[in-house]
This record gives C-alpha cells, structure tokens and sequence, in this order.
C-alpha cells in the first residue's frame, strides 16, 4: 500500500479523496495555488504544497510543479480527482517515468478512451452497442458517402472532444458541409487537433452511464447505473441513481455487457461507460477513466467507498468484491451546489457569510465551502454536492425537499433555489425527463424554473 498520497486538486474532490486516504492510514499531500492558500482542502491535509498562480496552468495543469511536490515530500503516489490532469495520459505516463503511480488506469487506456473515435470503436468490438457513425472523415467527399449511410439529421463530432465540444448538428445534407467545416474549426481551436466524425442524431434521449470498477487482472464488476439527464450547457446538476427509465431486464443486460466489454480490455481501475438511452435502445457515446463528481450517488446506493476502491487497486490489489457481493439499495439523487445565479447560472463568486450545510438520516454533503472562506474567481464554480438516499424514488425525493429546506449558504447566490423549485416539477416527481428537458423548461419561461 502506498505511504503517502498527494492529491493533485482542490475543491470538495480534494476533501473526498483526503478522507479516504485517512481511513487507510495513508499521509496525505495537498497541493494548491495562491489564491487556495485558505482552502479547507490545504487545512485538512497532513502536508501541503504551493504549486503555482491562481490560473490552473500554472498551477493545477502545471506538471513539473506536482512532480516537484511529490519528489519533495516523498510521495508515492498521485491522485488527480476529476477534471484538471485527471484524463491526461502524458502526465500519467510522466508519473510514471518518475516512479509514482497514477491512481488511475493504465495511461494507454486514458489515451484510448480519449480519442473518442478508438474509444467509440473499441468499445463496439468488445460488445457494446455504439451509436451508428462513421471513422475519422478528412474532407466533405468522405463525410457525403458517410452521411448516406448514416442519414439525417447527424452529428459531426470531435475525436478529441467529448462534454460537447466541437459538436455540429446537420439536419439535412445541405447543412452537412458548413457543419464539418465548423466543427473542424472548433476542435482545431479547442483540443489541436481537427479530427472528426460523424454519428446518428437522437433527438430525445436520456443520458445513463454505468459505473464499473476493474483490477487490471482480468476481474471486472459494474456497480450499477447512473441518471445524468438534467443538465445545463453540459453542466450536469442533478443525477440520480438507479434511473427512473430502466426497468431490472435493461439495467441487468447493459451494466452486465459493460462488465464483460472491461474484463475483455484488461481494464484497471474505476470507469464510466456513457450511454444515450431512446425508444428502450443504449448506444454508447463515449468512456471517462477517472472518478466522476456524481460517484457519490454509486456510493450511497452500494455502500461502497470508490475512492478506497481505486487506491487499492493502484497499488495492485485484486478486486475484493465479486459482482455478487454488491447489493443495491434504494435511491440517491444529487445536486449540485454550484456558486451561480440560479436564473441566469452567472458565477457568484465572493464570501461566504454563513454556512449551514442539512443534516440528518440519508443527508450528505461533500463540500469544502465553510462560513467565512471566500470562493475565488479562478476555477468551477462547484462549492459542494447535496446527496440524499432513502428506500425509494419518493422518500428520496421528499428528503431532499426537507434537506434543501435546511441548506443555508449566504453571502453569494447558489442553484439551491432551482432545486427547490425541481423538486416541485411533475415531469421531476415522475422522473419523466430527457437530456433536453432542463434547457427547454428553463430559457423560454421564466415564471416556472428560471
Ligand atoms: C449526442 C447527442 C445526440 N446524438 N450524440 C453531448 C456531450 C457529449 N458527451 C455527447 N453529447 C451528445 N451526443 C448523438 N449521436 C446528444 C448529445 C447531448 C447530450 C448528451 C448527454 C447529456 C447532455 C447532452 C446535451 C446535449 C447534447
């Protein structure tokens, strides 16, 4: 087991991943940029490092910094939460080089699933319904006799992209070439990299991903699904697990397909595989190799702590757990707590004059936010996450409503509100929703959620 863990980020995931570390009695290592000096995740840690300017390349992206930082207090071993360097496989091969390790999967695997279009491709060879598309398309001649295969309306995506980035819808094929082109230009500007690729449009799907967790060793388990419908310009705000669209059959067959596709891969460590879910169909989308900001949900649902889990299997564990031995319990939903005007989502950065997080049976709060800290400019605007559990979908749902009544954040403005109006939704209480619901009930009419 390792000696002692550097975290290489901030925020409420920092926090989270300390406190794992604690429970195994492993030394924690944090690291921070100037304006994080007064940060709860640099008071909880037993050491703590100063990498760099407030601007996460010079700090949080800024890889001999952390290198140095770990050479310096002897870590032996990096954890990078979500975000950041998280899915950047040069720095875990760097890591590496330096005799570290990653907590984290092979730095092959990040580079695989990076490109979506490999990803997309090795997933469909291991089993995995994909969305129905093309390869790389270099020019509008390749893209034209894709397109007729496919059929409109499409999607040009980029390889390298991935929460959207770089993505042009063509309802027709008159539209297929301005969208290539602007989607060329997009991804050139964003990732350096041109490369696209065209799938199938689904107008109205739900996003479901399942969680799995693997050694590495030919051992591989799912740990159930997740609801991450609700969303925002790709902002994820509310989850949910189990998903109130899938009935046991659909949940069983694809979490059990997954499993298999990461025992075939020689997968290492804990990763999602993201699906769009329409008219009782998954089609793959694309995979994350590292711990997401809605684990919480997987962990309130199997008992699970995920972070422990992929501290033990970095450091060459085999899986302890056989799928068996995972029973699911009840419902979870999580919200995040961003620091954001609830109408029109502009940042609210500033003091926090008093804080009172909720409390009580099924209530937690993973949040590095305390009276007095003052959120800076700089990063996301995530200042923590209520998750609530409960038996089923409707005492969930009632628990959250009496949790959110208790949440007092003061000093700036947060999307509480917006989840307190949610919770009153009828498409919400009968979990009747798609990836588009929140952006159409939102914008247009701001009498009701905006
Ligand atoms: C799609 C799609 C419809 N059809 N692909 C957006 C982020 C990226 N991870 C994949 N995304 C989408 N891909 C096909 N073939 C619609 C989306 C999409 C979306 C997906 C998940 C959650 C929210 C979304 C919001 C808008 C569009």
């Amino acid at each position: 087991m390792f000696d002692k863990i550097l975290i290489a980020n901030r925020g409420e995931i920092a926090l989270r991943i300390e406190r794992a570390c604690k429970e195994l009695g492993i030394a924690t290592v944090a690291v921070h940029s100037t304006a994080d000096a007064d940060a709860m995740h640099v008071r909880l840690a037993d050491e703590s490092v100063c990498i760099g300017a407030p601007p996460a390349r010079d700090s949080y992206l800024n890889i001999p910094a952390i290198v140095a930082a770990c050479e310096i207090t002897g870590a032996d071993a990096v954890h990078p939460g979500y975000g950041f360097l998280a899915e950047n496989a040069r720095f875990a091969e760097i890591l590496e080089e330096h005799d570290i390790a990653f907590i984290g999967p092979s730095a092959e695997h990040v580079a695989l699933m990076g490109d979506k279009i490999q990803g997309k491709e090795t997933a469909r060879k291991l089993g995995i319904p994909v969305v129905p598309g093309s390869g790389p398309v270099s020019d509008l001649a390749k893209a034209r006799r894709a397109a007729r295969d496919i059929g409109f309306p499409l999607l040009v995506k980029a390889a390298a992209g991935g929460g959207g980035r770089g993505m042009k819808l063509a309802l027709f094929e008159n539209e297929l070439e301005a969208a290539l082109s602007a989607a060329r230009h997009e991804a050139q500007a964003a990732f350096g990299d041109d490369t696209v690729y065209l799938e199938k449009y689904l107008a109205k799907p739900r996003h479901i991903e399942v969680q799995v967790l693997a050694d590495g060793l030919g051992n591989a388990i799912h740990l159930g699904e997740r609801d991450c419908s609700l969303q925002r310009r790709h902002q994820k705000l509310w989850e949910e697990a189990p998903s109130p669209a899938l009935n046991e059959n659909e949940r069983v067959q694809i979490c059990e397909t997954v499993a298999a596709a990461m025992r075939k891969l020689r997968y290492r460590g804990l990763g999602t595989v993201e699906f769009l879910y329409e008219a009782g169909a998954f089609y793959f989308i694309e995979m994350n190799t590292r711990l997401q900001v809605e684990h919480t949900i997987t962990e309130m649902i199997t008992g699970l702590d995920l972070v422990i889990e992929q501290i033990r299997i970095a450091a060459g564990a085999p899986l302890s757990l056989r799928q068996e031995d995972i029973i699911f319990n009840g419902h979870a939903i999580e919200c995040r707590i961003n620091a954001e005007n609830p109408h029109t989502f502009r940042p609210s950065p500033g003091t926090i004059t008093h804080f009172h997080p909720p409390g009580g049976l099924g209530v937690r709060v993973d949040s590095g936010a305390y009276a007095g800290y003052t959120i800076p400019p700089y990063y996301d605007s995530l200042i923590g996450k209520l998750i609530v559990h409960a038996r089923t979908r409707n005492e969930c749902l009632m628990r959250l409503k009496r949790a959110l009544g208790e949440f007092v954040v003061d000093g700036i403005e947060t999307t509480i509100p917006l989840f307190t109006s949610l919770i009153s939704e009828p498409d919400i209480v009968d979990g009747n929703y798609d990836i588009h619901w929140l952006e159409d009930h939102l914008s247009p009419n701001p009498t009701r959620l905006g």
